[in-house]
């Protein structure tokens, strides 16, 4: 096993990774940026080095620092976590060729799931349902509209140096498609260096899916079920839970084979995510995969039993796989949701300063992960990203509740939060009877949450009395807050 790990990330992640190592007696190593000198994750760690500037490019990107600090204090692997380095099959190679080990996949899976068009044709010669479309870049535009009159209208056009949905153009008749394709070039050559451009049918109001796997080096696979991540905003989830409250017990045997064999198909170790889109139908597409662990890994873990981070380690070193398939079970439901220092009733502006303030909840099924405590400093140079309140439940509707309750236990300070619009979603008819898709805050909320709210609360008032409330408090008070109803909550906290 290893003896000491370098973890090249920041914030909650780092912290969660460190402590992966203090319970398996491993050294930990963090880095940190001038702004992150007095971070939690800078004083958990055994030993903190600071790699530079504040900006990301100069600190945490900055790969030959990073890999020569490795050497250096002499560590056996390097976590990425998730972001900067984590999907960069450049960073892998680099690592590995000094003898240390990359806590994650290979740099050639990362590679072949990296290009899209490469992924889709792997996908489709190994059977994988993936959605209808093109597996090679459009040449020019006649070749572009002649594929996309047999796939049909409305089409996508997708950079195949891409993902997460940068540079994607819905086109919805032919007449429009020259001048789509032509901008999703300049898009595609801007964003990925990479004019390279694909078709797929667009897929309206699917759900989005995916499955949690995980190999070790020795050709062992399994999953760890699904997780539902449809309530996002342009592409930031905040919102995840495991299992989807729609996915059937036949649906998951069939999506987590499907899952296991993406894996197989580029020969991948360690943790991974696939991700499909599924429509209202059950049917699914596979999406493109994630080599990396996921924000929201937690709700897995909370349902599985499992520490994924531990595993990642212990699979890195070497080690075969401790449980098979028939070892892991769904016991109960999880729900993450994301903290977000950004402003929902000024179209989610991020929100920057010192937390006056941070008290978090706890009590039964409650878990949090956060990257900050009071104090810290909340800047502009990185993710707005504050904590994870992941809850576990035995049912859905116990998780909600305890959802509700725990939302109701923060009291931060300092800077404006999304919980306000977390609490909204909780007392959301449609997200109480699992009846959404990726559409579901837009058409919920309208990116106005509170007017929309007032309308279509058809459970509680809550929301539209702590609304008022509120602009009360805003009115009167120097700080700005995010919510304000609990201060007798915060105050007996402080006793
Ligand atoms: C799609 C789609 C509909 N049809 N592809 C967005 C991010 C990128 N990973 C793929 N994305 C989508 N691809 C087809 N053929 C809709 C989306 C999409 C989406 C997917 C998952 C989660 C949230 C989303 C939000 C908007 C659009």
């Amino acid at each position: 096993m290893f003896k000491k790990i370098l973890i090249a990330n920041r914030g909650e992640i780092a912290l969660r990774i460190i402590r992966a190592c203090k319970e398996m007696s491993i050294k930990s190593v963090a880095v940190y940026s001038e702004a992150d000198k007095t971070s939690p994750h800078t004083k958990y760690a055994d030993e903190a080095y600071c790699i530079g500037e504040s900006p990301s490019s100069e600190s945490y990107l900055n790969q030959n620092k990073i890999i020569s600090l490795a050497k250096q204090v002499g560590v056996d692997a390097v976590h990425p976590g998730y972001g900067f380095f984590s999907e960069n099959a450049g960073f892998i190679k680099e690592i590995e060729e000094t003898g240390i080990t990359f806590i994650g996949p290979s740099a050639s899976s990362v590679e072949m799931m990296g290009l899209k068009t490469s992924a889709r044709q792997l996908m489709s010669q190994n059977k994988i349902p993936i959605v209808p479309g093109t597996i090679f870049p459009i040449n020019s535009i006649s070749d572009g509209l002649e594929e996309a009159e047999k796939i049909g209208y409305p089409i996508l056009l997708k950079a195949a140096g891409g993902g997460g949905g940068k540079g994607m153009k819905l086109v919805s008749t032919k007449s429009e498609f020259a001048s789509s394709f032509e901008s999703a070039q300049r898009e595609a050559l801007k964003f990925f260096a990479d004019d390279s451009v694909y078709i797929e049918k667009y897929i309206e109001n699917p759900k989005h899916i995916e499955v949690q796997i995980f190999a070790d080096k020795f050709g062992n696979y399994v999953h760890m079920f699904e997780r539902e991540c449809s309530i996002q905003r342009r592409h930031q989830k905040i919102i995840e839970e495991s299992p989807s409250s729609c996915v059937d017990d036949k649906t998951r045997k069939k999506i987590t084979l499907v899952a296991i064999n993406v894996a197989k198909a580029c020969g991948y170790y360690n943790a991974g995510t696939i991700e499909f889109l599924m429509d209202k139908n059950l049917n699914f597409y596979f999406l493109e995969m994630n080599t990396r662990l996921q924000v929201e890994h937690p709700v897995t873990e909370m349902i599985s039993g499992l520490d994924l981070v531990k595993e990642q380690i212990k699979v890195a070193a070497g080690e075969k796989l401790s449980f098979n398939q028939e070892d892991i079970k769904i016991n109960g439901h999880s729900i993450e949701t994301r903290i977000y220092a950004e402003d929902p009733e000024n179209n989610f502006l991020p929100s920057t300063g010192k937390l006056l303030e941070f008290l978090t909840p706890s009590g039964p099924g409650i878990r949090i992960d956060a990257g900050f405590s009071r104090g810290s400093l909340i800047s502009r140079y990185y993710d707005p990203l504050i904590a994870k309140l992941t809850v576990w439940g035995r049912t859905r509707d116990e998780a909600i509740k305890r959802l509700k309750r725990a939302l109701g236990e923060f009291h931060i300070a300092g800077v404006t939060t999304n919980i306000s619009l977390l609490k909204a979603v909780c007392n959301n008819i449609n997200f109480i009877k699992g009846n959404f898709n990726i559409d579901f805050l837009e058409k919920e909320f309208n990116n106005e949450f509170q007017n929309k709210t007032a309308s279509s609360d058809e459970i509680e008032n809550v929301v539209v009395i702590i609304s008022s409330l509120l602009k009360v408090r805003r009115a009167s008070t120097e700080i700005k807050n995010t919510f304000t109803d609990n201060n007798k909550w915060a105050e007996l906290q402080y006793e």
